[in-house]
């Protein structure tokens, strides 16, 4: 450069110059302006080494070469700012475009989970009695069979434990069958006046359309002085009422359990075909719902209360039988498949 005379360099810097303005016509993205401004002001570029050698020019050309040289690295630079902005500008237009989200769009739906039909069952059988005065009592699900059977005046030899398909663990530990064990538990621990109920599971080997292994019960249990079977019709039709409907019959049949004496099994009028009969009563306008008796004074031997002192009585219902009932299902097996078009419909 120290031997090029000051036309020869003016010469090459309009050289230069036409060819950035050809070069940036044809640019089309922010990458390609920067690539011609990495080439013709970069510090590579004919211009910047140019404006870094003017000093070594004879002193009456630097003037002239060095405003030259400003003048069109000024100006490329101008249209290289320029035009990167406007492509940058573009590009971020762009992309706002593609990243845009429609606010009016419909969400996606979050399934909210709800009260299993069975649950909600139990709640509302609980409400009925605890507005009568009656407490709820618990147990275990893992019973002795003393607490199962024994106590229950089912003794090993007893024909009642052969209508219990039980879920044997040891000998001596089953899966309870009924959740009267709660009852007898809480007889232990408490004295006279008793009013309870005991929902839970109760666990029978037994699988079909009216039947799985797995089922809910509620019983209940009243001992007070002077109990009779006055106090537990009252109760009962009550409570049937409450649940099924004032317009609704109820029926004692006598029948038979170990741990009653006098036993009865209860039925409610059906309100399918009111009572002239159809398929889901077998023709006999009568639901049955609910086993029920007096305690079997034998029994208060077990939690040493005195028979001579207080008289009960008990009942038992199957909740899923209830629900079958109440909403007409016909198998109860729906209720444990966890299908949801069948438990989102309560
Ligand atoms: C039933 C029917 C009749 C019952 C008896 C007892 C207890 F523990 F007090 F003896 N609890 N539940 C009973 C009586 C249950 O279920 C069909």
């Amino acid at each position: 450069m120290n031997t090029a005379d000051s036309s020869e360099i003016i010469k090459k810097l309009a050289e230069e110059k036409g060819s950035f303005n050809r070069d940036i016509q044809k640019v089309s993205s922010a990458e390609e302006v920067y690539k011609l401004k990495v080439r013709y002001i970069g510090a590579k570029s004919f211009i910047i080494s140019t404006l870094g050698s003017v000093g070594n020019l004879p002193a009456q050309l630097r003037p002239a070469v060095g405003r030259e040289t400003n003048t069109v690295k000024k100006e490329i630079e101008a249209v290289l700012n320029q035009k990167e902005k406007y492509f940058k500008s573009l590009e971020f237009d762009h992309g706002l475009r593609k990243e845009k989200i429609d606010l009016s769009l419909p969400g996606k739906n979050m399934a909210a989970g709800k009260k299993h039909i069975i649950s909600a069952v139990i709640e509302e059988i609980e409400e009925i009695f605890v507005g009568m005065g009656f407490e709820i009592a618990e147990g275990p699900e893992v019973e002795t069979d003393y607490y199962n059977f024994e106590a229950l005046n089912t003794p090993a030899d007893h024909p009642a434990r052969s209508l219990h398909d039980t879920f044997f663990i040891t000998e001596n530990t089953l899966l309870r069958t009924h959740t009267s064990p709660v009852q007898i538990r809480y007889m232990e621990k408490n004295k006279p006046p008793i009013y309870i109920i005991a929902p839970g599971k109760v666990y029978r080997k037994d699988y079909d359309i009216s039947h799985t292994p797995m089922f809910t019960q509620i019983e209940g249990l009243v001992v007070d002085r002077g109990i009779n079977f006055g106090n537990l019709k009252w109760v009962l039709e009550k409570f049937i009422r409450e649940i099924f409907g004032k317009e609704r019959k109820v029926r004692f049949r006598p029948h038979y359990f170990p741990f009653t004496e006098p036993s009865a099994e209860v039925d409610v009028s059906c309100d399918i075909c009111s009572g002239s009969g159809c398929r889901t009563c077998g023709g006999s306008g009568w639901l049955e719902i609910l086993g029920a008796g007096m305690v079997d004074p034998n029994l208060y031997r077990y939690v040493n209360y005195d028979p001579e002192e207080v008289a009960g009585f008990a009942f038992g219902m199957g909740i899923e039988r209830i629900c079958m009932l109440k909403y007409g299902i016909n198998d109860i097996r729906l209720f444990y498949e966890n299908d949801l078009r069948f438990i989102d419909q309560f």
